[in-house]
């Protein structure tokens, strides 16, 4: 019985090697491991003189010979294989010991170069891993110091066993495919001189790259645009880009904003996002008017904003875009007269979505790296029906008002907690986000109106979560709010609850929070 050890980690090699000699298997090894094994005080017969090849090319060929492969592959069942050994003087090979050339220590070092990864790219090793690995029922296969001591109990007991060998086996193949993950990752995110390059094809077999951008949220940062393998319809991805300059990262992000928020409308409406948040949403007969209500909410905000349509964008719809700066516009669909517009304003970069008809589809999986590891939530789709809500003052909410939460609710949704936003007719007359009070949020809401020239009189408040405490209420009431959709759930509902009743105005409860980061 022999045993091949060449390990670039020696940790607990020498006792491993002394139980495998004591368990009378003959000990083979590559130079700096035989080394070791000799100054040990250990017989050793280098693969070299076994073989009758000698280490070449710096190291680079050391076991790569049919004497170590033949070794370990050969099916010690079948006569042919076993008469193979004979005929060609090759020694079965019975445990293998190898652990690989450190290449994610080396990589991980500050300044290590393209040709130092290189040359820490171990080629025999994992060779010989996979074929002891591959014969795992007459080999077992070593690739981790925390595996020696159980080998050697159950090699003193009288033999490794058939469930040992296969989780050997098992873990040889993980640790290669770990090894060769390591060096695509590596190698995919450098150019040939070294340098880092471009974003790879594809992101973790899951994403295709649909393009390199300039750079990321800021110019120091690198950055490229991936897609689902399968795409969902009427999704950002799916975008045509029919002019305009080439899309930026935070065009996208905030596209993207704009998008989930307007197909989430049946009838026709516009989203004007700055910064990933919503400042004007509307709804209009037709996209024109929408357009013009949403811009009214915050017109300075809406500087350099991205305005999507649900409907078709016509003429007077674009002329009335036209005359403020626009960063990117989207809509399922273009006139030819609107599009003659925007030719004479070549920056705007103009995506046409196609928007399936029905409830827009969403991913299942919602994504976010925090260190290095991966948030994984299922997609904020709920749908508020009429029946879930639950008016808990006394005061109830007229047909308007009841419209008018339901749209503001849905606004809600699409901006950054905390989020406070105020509508009426069908239009955001404030729009609060992002802040780590809800107070402020609201103060920042009823400010941002009064700066538009809006009244809040009478209008609809939406809150994403519920009001811990009345000041929040208060906020909002004296603003001019006349009815508060939340969603309920603080230990002080009662105490908002009746202070909605001392201001005389109405409150609805969803049951549902849509907190948004
Ligand atoms: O350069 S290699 O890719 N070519 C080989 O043929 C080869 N055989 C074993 N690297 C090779 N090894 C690796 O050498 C082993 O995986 C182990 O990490 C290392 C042990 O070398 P030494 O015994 O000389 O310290």
């Amino acid at each position: 019985m022999n045993a091949l050890i060449s390990v670039s980690d020696k940790t607990g090699i020498v006792e491993l090697a002394r139980a495998l000699h004591g368990a009378g298997l003959r000990l083979l090894s590559t130079g700096g491991t035989a080394k070791l094994l000799a100054d040990n005080g250990l017989p050793v017969t280098e693969v070299a003189d076994m073989t009758g090849f000698p280490e070449m090319l710096d190291g680079r060929v050391k076991t790569l010979h049919p004497k170590v492969h033949g070794g370990l592959l050969a099916r010690r069942d079948l006569p042919a294989h076993m008469a193979a050994l004979q005929e060609h003087g090759i020694a079965t090979i019975d445990v293998l010991v190898v652990n690989l050339y450190p290449f994610e220590a080396t990589v991980a070092k500050p300044g290590c170069t393209l040709e130092d990864a290189i040359e820490n790219i171990d080629i025999g090793g994992p060779a010989m891993v996979r074929s002891a690995a591959k014969n795992w029922k007459d080999v077992a296969v070593l690739t981790d110091a925390s595996q020696y001591a159980g080998v050697i109990a159950e090699l003193q007991a009288g033999g490794v066993s058939t469930r040992t060998k296969f989780a050997l086996a098992v873990a040889a193949f993980n640790r290669i495919s770990n090894y060769d993950a390591a060096i695509s990752d590596y190698l995919s995110s450098l150019q040939e001189d070294g340098s880092r390059g471009d974003f790879p094809a594809q992101f973790n077999g899951r994403f295709v790259k649909l393009q390199d951008l300039r750079y990321g949220e800021n110019p120091h940062q690198q950055a490229a645009f991936y897609r689902d393998l399968e795409p969902l319809p009427g999704t950002l991805v799916t975008a045509r880009q029919l002019q305009g300059k080439e899309l930026s990262y935070n065009n996208i992000a905030d596209a993207d904003a704009a998008w989930e928020c307007v197909r989430s409308f049946e009838v026709p409406a516009c989203v004007i996002v700055k910064h990933a948040n919503p400042c004007g949403v509307a709804l209009g007969k037709d996209s024109a008017e929408a357009y013009a209500k949403a811009f009214q909410t915050d017109p300075t905000s809406a500087f350099g904003g991205i305005i999507a349509l649900n409907r078709e964008v016509d003429g007077a719809a674009a002329q009335a875009i036209s005359k403020q700066f626009v960063e990117v516009l989207m809509a399922p669909a273009f006139t030819p007269e609107a599009l003659e517009v925007f030719k004479a304003k070549a920056n705007v970069r103009v995506l046409q979505i196609e928007l399936p008809a029905g409830a827009p589809q969403r991913n299942a999986f919602d994504l976010k790296r925090v260190g290095s590891g991966l948030l994984v939530q299922s997609a904020d789709n709920h749908a508020l029906q009429l029946a879930d809500l639950k008016v808990v003052t006394k005061k109830q909410p007229t047909a308007e008002e009841l419209r008018d939460l339901q749209f503001a609710w849905n606004v809600a949704q699409y901006v950054k907690s905390n989020a406070i936003v105020f509508c009426k007719g069908g239009m955001t007359l404030g729009v609060g986000a992002g802040q780590m009070s809800r107070v402020d949020s609201a103060r920042i809401a009823s400010i941002k109106a009064a700066n538009a020239g809006l009244s809040l009189a009478g209008s609809v408040v939406a809150s994403d979560a519920f009001f811990p405490f009345r000041d929040g209420l208060d906020v909002v009431v004296d603003a001019g709010a006349s009815c508060v959709v939340q969603p309920g759930g603080s230990m002080r509902d009662n105490e908002v609850i009746a202070a909605a009743d001392e201001r005389g105005v109405a409150m609805v409860f969803t049951g549902v929070r849509h907190f948004r980061h």
